[in-house]
């Protein structure tokens, strides 16, 4: 609907967050760097880790350098109307308090809090938007939950059944815990069928009847496009869509990754997507302790300071 929509086009510039248990090892296990998108370390296609192994990180995961209210003025200073922050990923692991599984910050780490809540707050404090992403297919760490390339036969649950006991539990708290929430952003459908993509836009639409959901929910039940990672346009596209991207390469922190992006390179990026009709999402990825690289925060507020000046924002 035109109200459901309607920030969409005009918001056009946000902040994306990767951050999860990845953080902290940032792409090295055993004393093995592993190179590549370093939240994907734990899956059988990079060190593949073991669950019990890999879920120790929890113990360790103490993050006190977060600052959600640092993080949104970084945003707002940088131009941007809109944070998308993964609240969990295909490891598995919730960022926030989550009732239905234990295997979150607040129960299974030293850290005690919730990221989440007070990056609602904050957001909601400085008046720009918040969007969680959510891995609703993949979940390497959930017994049912997909892992790529999948072999269900070593699965004590089914797919379906992960899907309705963790999925749209916690989906369920995302959107009812938080406040308002703008985006809705799934990623890597899979196999998954329509009538399970379908149960998320109800259940989004129920809860949060103004939040918008991207393409990678599946199945064509959407409501704008993301692009592939990466991919900047070189064409308009119809409809809604956008762009994602990086300010280095790797979208959870990964020590080696130091590709940044300067301020010019940014705007050059925003501005070509802006231009064909897109929004631009620009990932940040924090370290362990919760710290957010200098240099990422350098390109956003350099690009920042020109959109200040000569910008239409
Ligand atoms: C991909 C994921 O598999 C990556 O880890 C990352 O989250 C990117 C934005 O989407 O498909």
């Amino acid at each position: 609907s035109a109200v459901r929509g309607a920030w969409f086009s005009q918001d056009k510039y946000s902040m994306f967050i990767h951050w999860g248990l990845y953080s902290m090892p940032a792409g090295e296990w055993k004393g093995k760097t592993y190179y590549g998108i370093s939240e994907w370390l734990m899956s059988n296609r990079v060190a593949d880790i073991a669950v019990d192994e890999y879920k120790k990180l929890a113990e360790q995961f103490n993050p006190t350098d977060f600052d959600a209210k640092a993080i949104v003025k970084m945003a707002v200073d940088a131009g941007m109307k809109n944070i998308v922050i993964t609240a969990k990923h295909h490891e598995g692991f919730a960022m926030y308090h989550s009732k239905s599984s234990a295997y979150d910050i607040e129960d299974a780490t030293p850290f005690k809090r919730d990221p989440l809540k007070e990056l609602a707050g904050a957001c909601a404090d400085a008046g720009i938007g918040l969007g969680f992403y959510y891995s609703q297919m993949q979940d390497w760490y959930e017994q049912g939950g997909a892992h790529l390339p999948w072999n269900s036969s070593k699965q004590t649950r089914s797919f379906d059944k992960y899907f309705d006991e963790k999925v749209v539990p916690q989906v369920t708290e995302l959107l009812t815990e938080y406040g308002d929430i703008r985006t809705v952003w799934f990623d890597t459908p899979g196999s998954m069928t329509k009538v399970q993509s379908q149960k998320l836009v109800d259940l989004t639409r129920s809860l949060q009847p103004k939040a918008m959901i991207n393409s990678r929910i599946g199945n064509g039940v959407g409501d704008f496009k993301t692009l592939g990672d990466h991919s900047l346009s070189q064409v308009n596209h119809p409809g809604l869509w956008e762009t994602i991207d990086t300010t280095n390469n790797s979208w959870g922190y990964a020590w080696y990754d130091k590709n940044w992006k300067s301020g010019t390179e940014i705007l050059h990026r925003l501005i070509s997507t802006v231009g064909r009709g897109g929004n631009y999402m620009i990932n940040i990825g924090p370290t362990g302790t919760g710290e957010v690289p200098k240099m990422a925060e350098k390109g956003l507020l350099s690009a920042g300071n020109w959109l200040k000046q000569y910008g239409d924002t």
